[in-house]
């Protein structure tokens, strides 16, 4: 081969490649043609291998042109490349392309369970009015979840079949009442706090008892407390749950760990019936001075409620066992 027909043969492949290179159409096409050129066997990579054949003297011209090839070749292909991929981008998003008009599909939501949506309501009304949540042990002494409440050893509570005993003086708690006597022992008034948590108590289950229930304490101890004040907590706490239109109706009760004490009840406006919401009253000195304040300078007031009881009330539940049961038919109303 001549120097002549080897540069006549760079531009054939050139015009070759310019032929063919309307055809490319895809990815592949382009990998096809640049085998065909700068392949093992390739057109272009033969022409290189015929270097050889020339006399030395037209070698650096030959390769000049070679390589100049090379280079526009692979400059070509690299163009093209781009251009097929940018091609090959625009139609997998147009294949991908999101129908909104589509069906979505259905995933059961899961939520909290109504005691639950209850007692957070609950705490919401009263931090807003700068109550602490406090909380503590489940399993209690009998100092703790009798005697610091003035709760005396003859006391029905404290027999063994009202009470679900662990072992000598020990028990599951029946009302949250012992967090509030913690805390007391480890603050100084003023102190305001709720207690809410589960409670244990030997009843047969029925449509208004179960053995586990929630309550929600609230303890307020601080200089000047009176009756008035806690008629106040108790008449934002109605408004606030239940909502405007309610009464509320204060009656003598009897509370070891209260003096005096009350029951309170609510009724809506224009209708009859009178609902009982809680127990209430004023914290009995003998529990104060227990906790080591001195009832001659502070006072308190403190309540209790059970959280079930609430949101029977709320939603018109008539079986306290519904909540237990978790029959999602029930729980999905909430
Ligand atoms: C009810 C009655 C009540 C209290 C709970 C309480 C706690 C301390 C001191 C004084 Cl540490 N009182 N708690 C007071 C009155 C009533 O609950 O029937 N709850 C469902």
């Amino acid at each position: 081969m001549t120097l002549t027909e080897l540069a006549r043969a760079a531009e054939e492949i050139w015009a070759q490649w310019e032929k063919a290179s309307g055809g490319v159409k895809t990815l592949e096409d382009l990998e096809t043609a640049r085998i065909q050129i700068l392949g093992r066997k390739g057109r272009l990579t033969q022409l290189f291998s015929s270097l050889r054949d020339l006399p030395s003297q037209e070698r650096a011209e030959a390769g000049k042109i070679l390589n100049a090839l090379k280079e526009r070749i692979e400059e070509a292909l690299a163009k093209k490349r781009e251009v097929l991929a940018q091609g090959a981008q625009w139609e997998r998003l147009a294949r991908e392309r999101y129908d909104f008009s589509l069906p979505g599909k259905w995933r059961p939501l899961g939520k909290l369970h109504p005691l639950t949506q209850v007692r957070l309501e609950i705490e919401e009304i009263f931090l807003r009015l700068g109550f602490d949540v406090a909380s503590g042990p489940e399993i209690e002494t009998e100092y703790y979840n009798f005697e610091a409440l003035n709760i005396g050893p003859d006391h029905p509570a404290r027999d063994e079949w009202d009470s679900f005993y662990l072992g000598e003086g020990v028990l599951l708690r029946t009302h949250t009442s012992p967090v509030q006597i913690r805390v007391m022992k480890e603050r100084k008034p003023p102190v305001r706090i709720i207690c809410p948590g589960r409670c244990y108590r030997r009843d047969n289950p029925d449509a208004t008892h179960s053995p586990v229930f929630h309550q929600v304490e609230l303890l307020w101890v601080e200089k000047g407390l009176t009756f008035a004040h806690l008629k106040w907590v108790i008449g934002e706490f109605v408004r606030a749950f239940f909502g405007p239109g309610y009464e509320m109706r204060f009656s003598a009760d009897f509370f070891p760990f209260t003096e005096p004490s009350a029951q309170v009840h609510i009724r809506k406006k224009g209708t009859e019936k009178w609902l009982e919401i809680m127990g209430a009253g004023m914290v009995h000195p003998r529990v104060l001075e227990e906790v080591g304040y001195d009832p001659e300078e502070v006072t308190g007031f403190a309540f209790g409620l059970g959280i079930e009881r609430m949101a029977m009330l709320r939603y018109g539940i008539e079986d306290i066992r519904l909540f237990w049961q978790n029959d999602l038919r029930f729980l999905s109303q909430f």
